[in-house]
């Protein structure tokens, strides 16, 4: 590894710069690790074939090097041509796969080095971009997806495109080294992000309740519309959610955000950027394990905090407002959009876009598109919306889905449409243990006791994690299961199918074959106890003793020595959804 900090890297880059366009003309198979970390501003990842690892190392042959690419898609809103132009970058410079995130965006994964700089242009000619997709910069803008037709929708996604042009970084480097244009020699400082741009990466999303698709106590900044009739008349701010952690550290936790203040309708964006620029200036550089703003909000005091924010805005402190959310669901198979037409949520499983198995995801979706040119939204749960549809379209849209041997929604059991696992190995560098290759496997066992039990149509949040960053958002789920060595994950349960309660931690290590028989007891007792009416979410809350959300300082703990230690004092009990 370079002896450099990501810190000093970010510093001397030339307004990310670093060498890439000269290593990118030089030829080769990767960049040196110092360029790959620039890069992830970009918006791509140098990874390598896991699969291959140990066969090549013995061979003495180099890594099977090759990239991510992430195409940002601000509230995931997307045009026909655009999903196609990506469809075909499958076949031709990717792995023959799309990937569907859990922020809207897409990634093309298994792109070689000769074809990165392709890949990114014809990106940019669709126009869509990476950059800023990834490093220590505001990520994709998330924003309510559901296609209802309404005038505070409008404002909702308008305010996520707005959030996402203004913090693009200034430096004209993208341009120049994707998109071959002229250097520029006298560029002025980033307004916003300086030279050492942010700590740490940054996530922003807009919600429109009662919908929580986007999981809003899960951003740094998740920020709520307020409708009076039919218009956003403001937005409350919810401030330092974050998910990532590495197990056994107990300084380093999921949090959910706070509520910081009420911002009227047209202050949003300023309210915006002097949040980002605080974390900015008093996020920490020196550890980057505690650098995101959850760890300053934590640290400092949501006051503290709120002080600082407030000093750099024009507009007066007024108190958050509150909001009913309902569930963090997409809205599955056909609904009606409010102005006479129609939309059709289409489940993705894991968002992995390929014909497989027997079912022609891909293919599917390339002919609905090519058949009835739909306007198009990926979902926070990695799944699609087609929208502004006909009645006659409905025929249409089954027959190709069938045709193409895809499941309908009213097929899967309720905790399947919702669950979802984060992509894992064999592209992720990160990854302790599998996750979205086990996870069709693993959720036909769960939904078979589901049915067993009759809990088939019960809304359930299962998601699981090939390692403890949190990526498909475990740790506010019903049941979370989350990597930590090959064929081993811990359990966690008790969050919420509203995304507004942290879980606790069940089980620090199971292996992959207990996983089921670790969860069994726990649905069955809420088959058999619950009430009328009740969710798993519900039941959870009014029948542990330790259902409260854990705090940071017992994130770490297994629920059964919570409660012991709950029942000696020796932790304060919790308000239930801090
Ligand atoms: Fe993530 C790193 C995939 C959403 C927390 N994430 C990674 C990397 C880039 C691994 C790496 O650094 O080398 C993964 C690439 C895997 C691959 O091969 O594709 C990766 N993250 C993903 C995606 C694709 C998962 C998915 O199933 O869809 C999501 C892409 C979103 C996007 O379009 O931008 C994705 N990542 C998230 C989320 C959820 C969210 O943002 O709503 C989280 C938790 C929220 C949060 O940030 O706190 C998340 N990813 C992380 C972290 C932990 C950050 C931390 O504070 O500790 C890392 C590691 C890091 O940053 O050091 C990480
Ligand atoms: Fe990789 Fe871990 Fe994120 Fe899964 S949760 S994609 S294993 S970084």
């Amino acid at each position: 590894m370079s002896n450099k900090s990501i810190e000093e890297i970010k510093i001397q880059s030339q307004g990310l710069r670093g060498t890439i366009a000269e290593e990118l003309a030089s030829g080769g198979t990767h960049f040196s690790e110092e360029n790959a970390l620039v890069l992830k501003f970009h918006g791509s990842y140098q990874q390598d074939d896991r699969d291959r690892r140990a066969e090549l190392k013995k061979e003495g042959k180099d890594k099977a090097w090759q990239f991510m690419v992430r195409t940002k898609v601000a509230g995931g809103e997307l045009r026909a041509e655009q999903y196609l132009a990506h469809d075909r970058m499958a076949d031709e410079l990717g792995n023959g796969s799309i990937r569907l995130t859990t922020r809207q965006g897409i990634q093309m994964h298994g792109v070689l080095f000769g074809s990165l700089k392709e890949c990114i242009q014809r990106i940019n000619a669709c126009g869509l971009t990476t950059k800023g997709a990834c490093g220590d910069i505001v990520r994709n803008t998330m924003a309510t997806a559901v296609p209802i037709t309404s005038r505070a929708m409008e404002q909702v996604q308008g305010l996520a495109a707005a959030i996402s042009e203004r913090f693009f970084a200034k430096s004209n480097s993208y341009t120049e080294i994707w998109l071959d244009g002229e250097r520029v020699t006298d560029e002025l400082p980033d307004p916003i992000y300086g030279d050492a741009y942010l700590p740490r990466k940054f996530k922003i999303g807009v919600a429109l309740p009662p919908f929580n698709d986007i999981d809003v106590f899960t951003q740094d900044t998740g920020i709520v519309a307020h409708v009076e009739g039919e218009e956003v008349v403001g937005w409350t701010f919810l401030v330092g959610g974050g998910l990532g952690m590495t197990h056994g550290q107990t300084q380093t936790h999921p949090q959910l955000g706070k509520p910081l203040m009420y911002v009227a309708y047209e202050d949003a964006l300023d309210a915006m950027t002097a949040i980002v620029t605080v974390q900015r200036d008093f996020g920490r550089r020196d550890d980057r394990k505690q650098a995101r703003m959850k760890y300053l909000i934590r640290d400092k005091g949501l006051d503290w905090f709120r002080e600082r924010v407030l000093e750099r805005v024009s507009f007066k402190y007024q108190p958050p407002r509150t909001e009913r959310f309902g569930t963090v669901e997409d809205r599955l198979g056909w609904n009606e959009q409010g102005n006479g037409r129609f939309f059709y949520g289409m489940w993705v499983p894991e968002g992995r876009i390929r014909d497989w198995n027997g079912k022609k995801y891909r293919t599917a979706i390339r002919e609905i598109i090519e058949e009835i040119q739909p306007r198009m939204r990926i979902t926070p749960n990695c799944n699609l919306y087609f929208y502004e549809l006909e009645e006659n379209a409905k025929g249409k849209v089954e027959a190709i889905l069938r045709r193409n041997g895809i499941p309908l929604p009213e097929e899967l059991t309720r905790a399947r449409k919702v669950a979802h696992a984060c992509v894992a190995l064999p592209t992720c560098g990160l990854a302790l243990a599998e996750s979205e290759r086990v996870f069709t496997g693993l959720m036909e066992k769960i939904d078979a006791v589901l049915r067993e039990l009759g809990l088939e149509k019960e809304p359930i949040l299962i998601r699981m994690s090939g390692c403890p960053n949190g990526c498909p958002r475990p740790y506010n789920a019903d049941i979370g299961f989350v990597g930590r060595a090959p064929g081993k994950y811990a359990v966690y349960m008790g969050g919420s199918i509203h995304g507004d309660r942290l879980a606790g931690l069940l089980e620090k290590t199971v292996n992959f074959e207990q996983i089921v028989e670790t969860i069994r007891p726990y649905l069955e007792r809420f088959a058999k106890e619950r009430k009328d009416g009740e969710s798993f979410s519900e039941f959870y809350r009014r029948t542990w003793e330790v259902g409260e959300s854990p705090s940071s300082e017992q994130f770490h703990v297994e629920l059964e020595e919570r409660k012991r230690r709950l029942e000696e004092k020796k932790l304060r009990a919790e308000p239930v959804g801090e």
